[in-house]
């Protein structure tokens, strides 16, 4: 088990950022391209680079599409978006082995415990990642500074597995157990949930939200109702307002994921972000106003915020 090959779903930015991390651990990660971008590759092994303030690296790493994979998969890690991480893992799931450890690295929520539901015999872990990383050209990842990760499974029947432990030492990535995760994934989304989608609509950097005008006062809105979901979940929520704005302080030149693809006009995440927190919200019982009108102006806007997470997909 220990010996095999480690596959990851996604060459995006954070797909290239564990790949180039494994390989830095004296792996060899194949990762798993869609059909038609993996035929536009001659070569089947190509060359990856990683870029951090202190240096560069350069790695070879294998390529491989679903119709390529010859031997069981025991260990994936899945990077993709949100929205496609479903259908990417339904496009191999012919090459699952029976005890095939997956680690889910997607924003938000609602995309976990879908394919938590619909791979019930498969040990399933999800994770929460602070690391920022994007690509510069493709296979070619720029990391700007050592976030931290935290994982653990999802499902309680998974801890006598293997589990993912062996990320936890030596490893150049910053990664912690967790257990439950749950916890971590909520923190998250509700940082996001407040940061995100703002951005998106004033087209703006994460700093520029603490403006102390017309921004500051959605994002003061949106932190309020959003703690009241955590209160209601019984999770810690006082400290939400210094976590978002130290966030908005520390990442104040960068623009958010969830901007950035909404200036390229691709799907945003929101659906797994504030569209799980409203979904969750009204189950408890809670007002959520400000969120409901964020994504109803980003949608009027031509944002794509996605289709509602489906409630089948919401029961953690
Ligand atoms: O996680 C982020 C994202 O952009 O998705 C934040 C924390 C907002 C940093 O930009």
């Amino acid at each position: 088990m220990h010996n095999d090959p480690w596959y990851i779903l996604g060459a995006g930015s954070i797909g290239c950022l564990w790949a180039a991390s494994l390989c830095h651990k004296g792996e060899s990660p194949r990762l798993i391209l869609r059909e038609s971008s993996y035929q536009q590759f001659d070569q089947k092994r190509i060359p990856l680079k990683l870029l951090t303030p202190e240096q560069t690296s350069r790695f070879a790493v294998d390529i491989v599409s679903p119709e390529t994979i010859h031997s069981p998969i025991n260990r994936l890690i899945v990077c993709t978006k949100a929205q496609d991480s479903l259908s990417a893992l339904n496009s191999v799931k012919p090459h699952l082995a029976d005890n095939c450890q997956i680690l889910l690295l997607q924003n938000g929520m609602g995309s976990q415990q879908a394919i938590r539901d619909a791979l019930p015999t498969q040990a399933i872990w999800a994770g929460s990642s602070t690391d920022g990383a994007y690509l510069s050209a493709p296979f070619e990842v720029r990391q700007a500074g050592q976030g931290q990760t935290w994982i653990g499974p999802l499902s309680s029947h998974q801890q006598s597995e293997q589990g993912f432990y062996d990320l936890c030492n030596n490893f150049r990535l910053k990664v912690s157990q967790c257990d439950p995760i749950e916890q971590k994934l909520w923190e998250k989304l509700a940082i996001n949930s407040c940061i995100n989608g703002l951005t998106a609509l004033f087209d703006c950097r994460n700093g520029e939200l603490l403006d102390n005008g017309e921004k500051q006062v959605w994002l003061d809105q949106l932190i309020t109702e959003t703690s009241e979901v955590l209160a209601a979940l019984g999770m810690p929520a006082n400290a939400l307002k210094e976590s978002v704005y130290g966030v908005c302080q520390i990442t104040a030149s960068n623009l958010s994921s969830t901007c950035q693809d909404a200036r390229k006009g691709r799907a945003t995440e929101l659906s797994f972000i504030n569209g799980f927190l409203i979904q969750q919200a009204n189950s408890l019982g809670v007002t959520v106003n400000s969120h409901h009108q964020l994504m109803d102006q980003l949608n009027a806007t031509g944002v794509k915020t996605g289709q509602p997470a489906t409630a089948s997909s919401l029961c953690i």
